[in-house]
């Protein structure tokens, strides 16, 4: 399924019946940060921007810790219909954004998203 990137696996098995020119369900298209990339530690604003309308309502951000305890992030109200926007306050370490996004069509697809916290210089 390369039209799953970022590691969507979980995608409801009925996607595989619906025809690719139909389907709508939430690709990640780009994210800040980037998958395995880096950030300067502080008030970081996050997006994850995909190929189709979300509910943002029932889409979800789940901030994994250095320390492996997870922060359900508050998605940004206002945010651009295809975007879950957020922010938080992060210190240097290993983190991963798990993220959820219902899309338009019923389907939800997850993923999860490494990324690195450095000191600011
Ligand atoms: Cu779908």
């Amino acid at each position: 399924m390369s039209s799953h990137r970022f590691g969507s696996f979980l995608v409801a098995a009925a996607c595989a019946f619906v025809s690719m020119a139909a389907s709508a369900h939430a690709i990640l298209l780009d994210s800040t940060p980037k998958p395995n990339g880096t950030l300067a530690a502080g008030h970081v604003q996050m997006m994850f921007k995909y190929n189709s309308k979300i509910d943002q309502h029932r889409s979800r951000l789940v901030l994994i810790g250095p320390d492996k305890t997870e922060t359900v992030l508050t998605i940004v109200a206002d945010s651009k219909s295809n975007e879950l926007d957020t922010s938080a306050d992060l210190t240097p370490g290993a983190y991963t954004l798990r993220w959820q996004a219902l899309a338009l069509d019923g389907h939800i697809t997850r993923g999860d998203l490494p990324f690195t916290v450095v000191a600011k210089q």
